[in-house]
């Protein structure tokens, strides 16, 4: 067991409302993918529909969420969900993760981007199952919403997977706000992003159970203090355990990769290593 396994267990106490996005009564708004209502708000209490739309798309979400996770544990696929600013490093980390991990654990991929099978092509030297979500011709959201994750379910073979990374749409903020069911949600933070941002966007780091600062290898380059990121983490989720990783010279995968394992065993019940078969 990794030493801070245990923390990742812990469910937290809820994010302050301040914290909240999408569910609170900021003007951004979104087509939420899947089930969006494209129809302009009649004129007059403007103000008050949307967010009767809002909470109501939200709920729809949610409930999109559990039915996932309910065919993910009846199949007991573990599930995460990588999360971050656009060019972290989401992509490059899921390339050095299945470059380690083929032969030893059936991965299946998500890929969420706004445009472009870029991140499929990518990925597909290794030979495991990617689906493409793009979010384009959806209203071009900044997130994967579970009604699009569900659409993609259906186009794996659950019962050849033990576990499932999705890679969310590359942002910061929205994300973190959206249940698809997943077991894990998983911030990466990468070195040249400053070390500020979990404070300046800290709902990310208040849902995630797991943080990657990613492209430690860079770190000789940079003036970057990476023990005040993670401190900066720690401000916003004190629980969760920080992984400093590089995905170009591999320093800190196997950490990742035994958190990884670590989870899914937890989730298949597995009491040694992964069956011969897998
Ligand atoms: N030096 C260094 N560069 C990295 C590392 N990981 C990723 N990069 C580079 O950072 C850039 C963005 O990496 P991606 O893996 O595409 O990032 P991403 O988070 O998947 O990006 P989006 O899918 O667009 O959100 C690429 O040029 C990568 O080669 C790393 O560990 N070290
Ligand atoms: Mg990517």
């Amino acid at each position: 067991m990794m030493p801070n396994d245990r923390a990742t267990l812990l469910p937290p106490a809820p994010p302050p409302a301040s914290l909240r996005h999408h569910r609170g009564r900021g003007p951004h708004e979104h087509n939420d993918a899947g089930f969006s209502d494209p129809r302009p708000l009649p004129s007059g209490g403007a103000r008050t529909t949307s967010v009767e739309v809002r909470t109501n798309l939200l709920a729809a979400n949610d409930r999109y969420a559990e039915v996932i996770r309910a065919r993910l544990r009846e199949h007991g696929v573990f599930t995460a969900n990588l999360m971050s600013s656009p060019g972290a490093g989401k992509t490059a980390l899921l390339e050095a993760t299945l470059a380690r991990l083929s032969g030893k654990l059936r991965v299946g991929i998500i890929e969420g981007d706004i445009e472009t099978t870029a991140d499929t092509d990518r990925l597909a030297p290794y030979g495991v199952p990617v689906v493409q979500i793009n979010t384009g011709p959806f209203g071009g959201d900044c997130h994967l919403a579970a009604p699009l994750v569900a659409g993609a379910l259906d186009k794996l073979d659950l019962g050849a997977l033990d576990a499932l990374i999705v890679e969310n749409v590359g942002n910061l903020v929205c994300p973190a706000e959206f249940d698809i069911g997943e077991d894990r949600k998983v911030v990466l933070l990468s070195v040249t992003e400053g070390e500020d941002k979990p404070l300046k966007y800290p709902l990310m780091f208040h849902e995630a159970r797991l943080a990657l600062v990613t492209k430690i290898d860079l770190l000789p380059y940079l003036d970057v203090d990476l023990d005040l990121i993670r401190a900066n983490i720690a401000r916003i989720n004190p629980q969760i355990p920080v992984f400093p990783v590089s995905a170009r010279n591999g320093e800190g995968l196997d950490v990742w990769l035994d958190w990884l394992l670590q989870e899914v065993r937890t989730k298949r019940g597995w009491h040694t290593d992964p069956p011969p078969s897998a």
